[in-house]
């Protein structure tokens, strides 16, 4: 065992496989450690990707400087308890006793549900299934939820409703360069999963006709045929647009429609009572390109259509999705070579993170937690009874709003920045601040844990074995030959030792992650996502094995998922009907601007680990808003000047960034930092009725410089 962060320990030429932290691709990387000057203390890490089925060996700037944070030296080697309202290092022994003593107490007094847990999509497979665990058999409490909520849940209820299951990517990547349209809606693959643009550049080599859907001129828009610059918040208005488009100019594959939807009736009847001309008022793009747009993906042999985040994150994003699911199935373009659709995974174990049973709703292999056959398999694999197994809590930001209310009053987070991410933030940290305990497992004193009672440090991605499951539904093995640095411990093991503390531990007896992912076999085995089939050792061999899986014998499915049917009982899809309907928020005089916000390259969510990269820092050492210059000009701004955003909920300061590549009526804030210039104080933390997600990409504001403001009305 060797340990990464201790120089003086290391030979030159020391080499590591290990994959990368950040997004849902999961590129393989080797980090070897050199000392160019022999006999010299300097060292420098070469890093290089690895052929691996998704990223082909590529890496983006992220992988190839994400070292960097997980041997900084801000890494947190031990746990810090508060002390006297400061934050002061301390022992595993003592914060284990407190964490014992609290939980106790806290149960004794108000029960089991006044804990709650708070999970994540960088959780390994192991982690994030111990956690949906430790929740119902250790705590017995029915608060859990996890930050995939603000992720992936549109798509994932709508994949859920519309085929029956819940899979990202329905095809292969392989795919990508077989299609002759790709519509990218509300997608920036370029900085968010930029390894995979080659798939795209292949597909454009073959003639393949690229649609962008974005209120920006994005550097995935750069490679597009048609960009659709539509005003946020309008996504199904537009699909309601194109789906009247194919219908009229006869482009439905009426024999796929017939074997294989239910619904046509319906949606045939709806789009009838569609206005080309309303669609292009509300989502101010043209008729003729909606046109365009429809009859290239409606005439084409194959097809793909990719959403993520801008159509999403907003307060109809369940049924958005479900709109241009809607395209797919007219068109037939789905279960075939060169077709399919993908809801684009953003977190690196953000498929197989929903899987497991880190969700308010779920049990392992995506099981119903409302649904008695389900409960009592669960159950018997877990050794208790069904009765005792908590029925569903709620939902991320609900959590959040129980925490501001006390009904929830301690809450243990893992894998997540909450105070940074959670929309209308200003409430999330009030409510933070007031609970009777907060536990902080990180691998730095994050925004949340700054505020914690107990902080535990955690092992990084290098430091740390286990299965993640990319973007593809591909399961993949992570193992690490590197010792764990100072009292670092891993997300399962602390989740063990607090089991233990509360007298659980034969529910607990897990000695190494590959123990975890045996029962985790198990307790999927027969579900949708069925995990059964894989192994370790399969794994090792293989180099990784889509789900579902349900033996050792057979190969997993190939990715390509409904070939033979949808997985609804029947074996059809279902079309539905979805309204168009204005945005959230609507411009008004006070909060004249829309507001959208989302990714940049350099950095990742709240920006914990990217912050601790120097390279990936110095690339933007600050926040910014992307605004019009003629928008600019309007409202008095200078370029590069600080400016402060306002909503309903709240305002951030930002420094001005003019851009022509984004719509006059639209401001653009990247979401990766914490404090004054966090976006998610003005965010809207209204949430879609049918997943939860809040309407992260659609709030109104206003926008000041801050030379204008006195400093005593400024935000802090
Ligand atoms: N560099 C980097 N990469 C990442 C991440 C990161 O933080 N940094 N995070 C990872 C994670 S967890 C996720 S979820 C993914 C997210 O990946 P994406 O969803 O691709 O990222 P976003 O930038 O949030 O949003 C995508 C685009 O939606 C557009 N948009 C805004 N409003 C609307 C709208 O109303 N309609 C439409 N059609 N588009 C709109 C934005 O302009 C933006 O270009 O990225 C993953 N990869
Ligand atoms: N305005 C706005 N807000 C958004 C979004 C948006 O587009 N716009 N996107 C939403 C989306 S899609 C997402 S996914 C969320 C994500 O937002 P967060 O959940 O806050 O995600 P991270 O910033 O990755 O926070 C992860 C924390 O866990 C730590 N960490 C990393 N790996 C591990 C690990 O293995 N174990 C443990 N214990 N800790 C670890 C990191 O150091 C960091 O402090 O933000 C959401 N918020
Ligand atoms: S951030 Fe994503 S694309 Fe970039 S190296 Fe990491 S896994 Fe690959
Ligand atoms: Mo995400």
């Amino acid at each position: 065992m060797r340990q990464l962060l201790d120089p003086i320990s290391i030979d030159s030429g020391f080499a590591t496989d290990t994959q990368c932290p950040f997004c849902s691709v999961q590129c393989k990387i080797r980090i070897t450690k050199e000392l160019p000057v022999p006999g010299s203390r300097r060292f420098t890490y070469m890093v290089e990707g690895i052929p691996n089925a998704a990223s082909e060996g590529r890496l983006c700037i992220k992988g190839m400087n994400a070292h960097q944070h997980a041997t900084s030296k801000e890494r947190l080697l031990q746990p810090l308890i508060r002390k006297n309202g400061e934050l002061v290092p301390s022992t595993w022994e003592e914060a284990l006793s407190t964490i014992e003593e609290r939980f106790k107490a806290g149960i004794a007094e108000f029960g089991a549900d006044s804990i709650g847990l708070y999970g994540g999509g960088s959780l390994t497979n192991e982690s994030s299934y111990l956690l949906g665990k430790f929740a119902r058999v250790a705590l017995g409490t029915k608060y859990i939820d996890y930050n995939g909520r603000f992720c992936m849940s549109a798509a994932a209820s709508a994949g859920s409703k519309t085929f029956g299951i819940d899979r990202g990517l329905t095809c292969r990547l392989a795919d990508i360069p077989l299609a002759r349209c790709i519509i990218m809606a509300g997608t920036n693959i370029a900085e968010c999963q930029p390894t995979l643009m080659p798939y795209f550049n292949k597909a454009k080599e073959n003639g393949a006709i690229i649609i962008v859907i974005d209120p920006r001129a994005t550097a995935t828009a750069a490679i597009a045929d048609i960009h659709l610059q539509l005003k946020t918040g309008t996504d199904a208005a537009l699909a309601n647009g194109l789906l009247k488009v194919l219908i009229e100019e006869k482009l439905v594959d009426e024999a796929f429609v017939a074997q294989k939807t239910n619904g046509y009736a319906e949606l045939c009847d709806h789009l009838a009572g569609v206005d080309l001309s309303e669609v292009a008022e509300l989502t101010g793009v043209d008729v003729a390109k909606i046109r365009d747009a429809a009859q290239a993906y409606g005439s084409a042999g194959t097809g793909i259509v990719l959403t993520a985040r801008g159509v999403e994150q907003q307060t109809d994003g369940h049924v958005a999705v479900r709109n241009f699911l809607n395209m797919v199935l007219l068109t037939g373009k789905i279960g075939k070579p060169g077709c399919g659709y993908g809801a684009v995974t953003g977190q690196g174990n953000g498929q197989g993170g929903r899987e497991h049973g880190q969700k308010a709703d779920q049990l392992p292999g995506y099981r119903s937690i409302e649904d008695d056959q389900d409960r009592e398999y669960v159950s018997g694999v877990w050794g208790i009874h069904p009765d005792e197994l908590p029925r569903k809590g709620v939902s991320a930001y609900e959590m959040m709003e129980l925490v501001h209310q006390k009904s929830i009053r301690s809450l243990l987070v893992m894998g997540s920045n909450p105070v940074v991410s959670n929309p209308n933030a200003d409430l999330v940290e009030e409510g933070l601040k007031n609970l009777d305990f907060l536990v902080v497992a990180d691998m730095f004193v994050s925004e949340t844990a700054l505020m914690a009672d107990v902080v535990l440090p955690v092992t990084a991605y290098l430091e740390n074995d286990g299965t993640l499951t990319n973007l593809e539904g591909r399961v993949l093995l992570r193992e690490s030959k590197l010792e764990t640095p100072g009292d670092t411990r891993h997300d399962w093991q602390i989740l063990c030792q607090i089991a233990e503390r509360l007298g659980k531990k034969r529910f607990f007896p897990f000695e190494s992650a590959e123990q975890i992912f045996e029962e985790l076999r198990l307790a999927s085995k027969g579900g949708l996502a069925d995990y059964y089939g894989i192994t370790y050792d399969r794994l090792r061999r293989t180099g990784g094995i889509y789900w579902p899986c349900p033996s050792t014998e057979e190969e997993g499915n190939q990715g390509m998922m409904f070939e033979h049917g949808f997985a609804h009982r029947d074996g059809k899809a279902i079309l539905f009907p979805v309204a168009s309907r204005l945005p959230q928020e609507l411009p008004n005089d006070d909060f004249p601007l829309t507001l959208t916000n989302g990714r940049i390259l350099s950095h990742y969510l709240s920006g914990v680990q990217t912050r601790k990269s120097p390279s990936l820092a110095a690339r933007n050492v600050e926040n910014f808003v992307e605004i019009h210059p003629r928008t600019a000009k309007k409202h008095h701004i200078i370029e590069g000047e600080w400016v402060e955003v306002t909503s309903r909920r709240g305002s951030f300061s930002v420094r001005s960034r003019f851009t022509e590549k984004i719509r006059e009526d639209t401001l653009f804030v990247p979401m990766h930092w914490g404090g004054i210039q966090n976006v998610n104080k003005a965010t809207s933390p209204e949430l879609d009725p049918n997943c939860k997600m809040p309407g992260f990409k659609t709030s109104t504001v206003s926008i000041t410089p801050l030379r204008l403001k006195p400093v005593a009305q400024q935000a802090r």
